[in-house]
C-alpha cells in the first residue's frame, strides 16, 4: 500500500495533504519526497515527477514485478503504476489510451517516456513469441536512433529533444504488442547549420565523427575531429557512443542504408565547409574539395553541385528562364538551406523506415479482435533562452496546447460534469491559458494568421513590417507586449522584438527570420496539425491526422528541480513556479473535492448487482438509481459517493476495489450456479 512507505515519506498523493496550500504542497514535494529519494508523487492518477539527476535503483526487474497487474494505490507512486493502469484500461476495456508527458526542457520527459516503454515491453508477451519480441525490440531500439538524430545538447539539457514524438504501440486481443507507429513533429532543423553558444549540433554528427570506424570515415572523406567542420565546431568535447549504428542494424536497416545515412551526414558536414569569395562582380567557391566529396557521396556531378550553389534559376517577365548569380550572402543562405533540407529529409526517411518495419502487418480484425493502442507523447519542453526565435515560438506554442488539453480534461470537463449531473460543487478557479492559445492561433487576428497573411502578400514584406502589423493588431491583448519593457536594456533591438506572457513565463522573441521560417512547408504542416487538433475538439491528442480516435489520457507532469543538473539541489523558487504554472494545486483541489470514479447507473448495476441480495438477479425497485443505492448502502459506502442525474460518483477507488474483490470472489459460485441451471439440476 502507498502508506506502507511510512510517514517519513510524507503524502504519496497530494490529495491527502492536511490543507491544500502552496506551502504544504512544496514541503511535501521537497522535504518528504524529493530529498528522501521519492521522485514520484500522485495527484489522483496524475504522476508528478521530479528529475533526480542521478541514477535511481527503481527501474529494475523486481520493481517491474511489484507493479505488474497491481492497482495504483497498492504500491508507492511510480511511472510503472500509471503505465499499468493504461495497459489495464487498454486490455480489460479495449480502450485506446495515451500517456501525455509534459514539463519544461530538462524536466525528465524523454527519460520518463523510455521507462514507460520499457515497462510495457517487460510486462507483455509472457510466452515469448518471437514475432512479438522482435516488435518490442524495434520499438525500444528506435528510441536510441531517434535520439541520435533528433536530440542535441542545449544550454538547458544535454540531451534535449529537438522534435516532438508521439509513439503508438498497437496491441492484439492478448495484450501483446503487434506493432507501432511514430509521428514526429517539427524537427528543429536550423540547428544543423547554427547553434547557440555552448550548444551542439544533433548527436548524430558527433557519433559519426567520433564513433565511426576509420574505414568508414575514410570512405566519406572525413576526419574524426568535429572542430574541422563548420557545422560541428561547437561543443565537440562530449563523449560519444556508437550504439546508434548497432541499433540501426538491430532494427533492420540494411548495411547499404546505414552507409547512405552516413554519406548524407558526411555530405552535410562537407557542405558546411564550402565557402564563397567575391571578386566584386561574381562569387566563386572556396573549398572545391568539399564540393568534390559532396558530389561523390551524393552521386551527383560536381559541376551541377557548384552551379546550384552559385546560381539560382529565375523566370523573367517575358516567360524566359535565366540563371542569376548569387551574392555571397545568398550563396551561404542557399548552402545552409540545402544542408537543413538534407537533414530534415534524412530524419523523415529514418522515421518512415522505422515505421515500415514496425507497422502492424497482416492484421485481420475478424481473426485477431480489436486492435488497441497505447500512445506515448514526448515533446520538446517549454524553453526560454537569452535569444528566442521562431523555433522557440513553435515549441512554446506546442506546450501551451498541451497545457490547454490538461486544463480541458482535468480541470474543466471534470467540473462541468459535476455541474451537469447536479452534484453539489464548490467551483475551483484556475488560470485558463486559452487566451494565450487564442493569441497565437485565432483566425484572422492571431499571430499565425498575421504571419500567414504577410507571407502571402506580394511585395517586400519584411519581418519588421510584419512585427508592426502584429504590434498594431495585438496592442490590446493582455499577453502580448510590443517590445521589451526595460528601455535601459541596450542589448536588445526593440524594433525586432515582441513578448508573449506564456503560461510558464514571459518570453521575448526576435522576429528575425520569422517570415522565412513560416513559409517553410514543415511549419505549415505543423500548424495544420495543431489547428486540426484544435478544431476537432474531441480528441485529447489530435496531433496526427490518421488513426486517431478518442483516447483515454494519463498524465505525467515533470518538474525540473534546478538549472545546474544537480542531484541535490531543489531550487524552491523555480519549483514553486513550475507547480504554479502547471496548475498542480488546482489539480489537487479539483481532485480532492472530486470523485475518482463515475459510471452510468445501468452499467454499474450490471457489473455489481451480484454483490447485493436486493439486486440479484434482478431488482424490483422503481429505478436503477435506487438499486445502485441499495448496493452502496449494503456495503456501507454511503459517505463515499454522490448520486448524479445519470451517474454514480465514487470518491475513493478503495470502495470500488472492495466491490471488485467481492465480485471476483462471487464469480466462480455464479458460474457453478449457472451450470447447474443449464443442466436442469436446479
Ligand atoms: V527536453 O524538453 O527534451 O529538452 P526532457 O525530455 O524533459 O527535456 P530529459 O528526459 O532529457 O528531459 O532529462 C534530462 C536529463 O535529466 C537526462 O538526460 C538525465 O540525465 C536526467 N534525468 C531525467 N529523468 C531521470 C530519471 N528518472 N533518472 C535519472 C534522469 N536521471
Ligand atoms: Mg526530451
Amino acid at each position: 500500500m502507498a502508506e506502507l512507505e511510512g510517514l517519513e515519506f510524507g503524502k504519496s498523493d497530494f490529495v491527502l495533504l492536511d490543507e491544500v496550500t502552496m506551502e504544504q504542497f512544496m514541503d511535501n514535494l521537497k522535504l518528504s519526497r524529493f530529498e528522501k529519494g521519492r521522485i514520484y508523487t500522485y495527484i489522483g492518477e496524475v504522476v508528478v515527477s521530479v528529475n533526480p539527476y542521478r541514477e535511481m535503483d527503481i527501474y529494475g526487474k523486481d520493481t517491474i514485478d511489484a507493479y505488474r497487474g497491481r492497482e495504483l494505490y497498492e504500491n508507492p507512486p511510480h511511472l510503472y503504476a500509471v503505465s499499468d493502469a493504461a495497459y489495464k484500461a487498454m486490455k480489460r476495456r479495449a480502450k485506446d489510451t495515451c500517456i501525455v508527458i509534459s514539463g519544461e526542457s530538462g524536466a525528465g520527459k524523454t527519460e520518463a517516456s523510455k521507462h514507460i516503454m520499457q515497462y510495457i515491453a517487460a510486462i507483455t508477451n509472457p510466452s515469448q513469441k518471437a514475432e512479438v519480441e522482435s516488435v518490442k525490440n524495434v520499438l525500444l531500439k528506435s528510441n536510441c536512433v531517434l535520439e541520435a538524430f533528433g536530440n542535441a545538447k542545449t544550454n538547458r539539457n544535454d540531451n534535449s529533444s529537438r522534435f516532438g514524438k508521439y509513439m503508438d504501440i498497437n496491441f492484439n486481443f492478448n495484450g501483446d504488442p503487434t506493432g507501432g507507429h511514430i509521428n514526429n513533429y517539427l524537427l528543429e532543423k536550423s540547428r544543423v547549420v547554427q547553434q547557440h553558444e555552448g550548444e551542439r549540433n544533433f548527436h548524430s554528427f558527433y557519433q559519426l565523427l567520433r564513433g565511426g570506424s576509420e574505414e568508414m570515415l575514410k570512405s566519406c572523406h572525413l576526419h574524426n575531429d568535429p572542430a574541422l567542420y563548420l557545422y560541428t565546431r561547437e561543443g565537440s568535447a562530449a563523449t560519444v557512443s556508437s550504439a546508434v549504428m548497432s541499433a540501426l542494424d538491430a532494427i533492420g536497416f540494411l548495411p547499404e542504408e546505414i552507409r547512405s545515412i552516413n554519406q548524407i551526414l558526411a555530405s552535410i558536414l562537407h557542405l558546411g565547409n564550402v565557402s564563397f569569395a567575391s571578386d566584386g562582380e561574381n562569387i566563386k567557391i572556396l573549398g572545391l574539395d568539399s564540393v568534390k566529396h559532396i558530389s561523390e557521396l551524393t552521386a551527383t556531378d560536381p559541376d551541377s553541385v557548384s552551379k546550384s550553389l552559385l546560381f539560382r534559376t529565375v523566370a523573367t517577365g517575358g516567360g524566359e528562364v535565366i540563371e542569376k548569380g548569387h551574392t555571397e550572402q545568398d550563396a551561404c543562405f542557399g548552402r545552409n538551406a540545402f544542408a537543413k533540407a538534407l537533414y530534415e529529409r534524412l530524419f523523415g526517411w529514418i522515421v518512415s523506415r522505422i515505421n515500415g518495419i514496425i507497422e502492424v502487418k497482416d492484421y485481420n480484425p475478424v481473426l485477431h479482435g480489436k486492435n488497441t493502442v497505447i500512445g506515448v507523447l514526448d515533446i520538446y519542453g517549454f524553453e526560454i533562452f537569452d535569444s528566442n526565435s521562431f523555433e522557440q515560438f513553435c515549441i512554446n506554442y506546442c506546450n501551451e496546447k498541451l497545457q490547454q488539453l490538461f486544463i480541458e480534461l482535468i480541470l474543466q470537463q471534470e467540473q462541468d460534469e459535476y455541474q451537469r449531473e447536479g452534484i453539489t460543487w464548490q467551483h475551483i478557479d484556475y488560470f485558463n491559458n486559452q487566451i494565450i492559445v487564442g493569441l497565437v492561433e485565432q483566425q484572422h487576428k492571431g499571430i499565425i494568421s498575421i504571419l500567414d497573411e504577410a507571407c502571402l502578400t506580394v511585395g517586400n514584406v519584411t519581418d519588421t513590417v510584419c512585427l508592426e502589423s502584429m504590434n498594431t493588431k495585438l496592442a490590446q491583448h493582455p499577453h502580448y507586449t510590443s517590445r521589451k519593457f526595460n528601455p535601459s536594456d541596450k542589448s536588445m533591438d526593440f524594433q525586432k522584438h515582441f513578448r508573449i506572457r506564456h503560461y510558464a513565463g514571459d518570453v521575448t522573441y526576435s522576429v528575425d527570420g520569422f517570415l522565412e521560417k513560416n513559409k517553410d512547408l514543415l511549419f505549415q504542416d505543423f500548424k495544420r496539425l495543431m489547428y486540426n487538433r484544435y478544431h476537432a475538439g474531441h480528441s485529447p491528442l489530435r496531433l496526427s491526422n490518421s488513426f486517431f480516435l478518442f483516447q483515454e489520457p494519463y498524465y505525467v507532469r515533470c518538474i525540473k528541480p534546478n538549472e545546474m543538473k544537480s542531484p541535490v539541489l531543489f531550487d524552491d523558487a523555480r519549483c514553486e513556479h513550475q507547480v504554479a504554472y502547471l496548475g498542480l494545486l488546482e489539480n489537487v483541489m479539483v481532485r480532492r473535492a472530486g470523485f475518482a470514479y463515475r459510471q452510468l447507473y445501468a452499467r454499474f448495476l450490471q457489473r455489481y448487482k451480484m454483490t447485493c441480495e436486493y439486486t440479484w438477479p434482478n431488482h424490483l425497485m422503481s429505478s436503477d438509481r435506487e438499486a445502485v443505492e441499495a448496493i452502496i448502502t449494503q456495503h456501507g459506502f454511503h459517505d463515499d459517493v454522490a448520486y448524479g442525474h445519470t451517474k454514480l460518483f465514487v470518491r475513493t477507488p478503495r470502495s470500488l476495489f472492495t466491490l471488485e474483490q467481492e465480485r471476483a470472489a462471487l464469480l466462480p459460485i455464479l458460474v457453478l450456479f449457472l451450470q447447474k441451471v443449464w443442466r436442469g439440476a436446479l
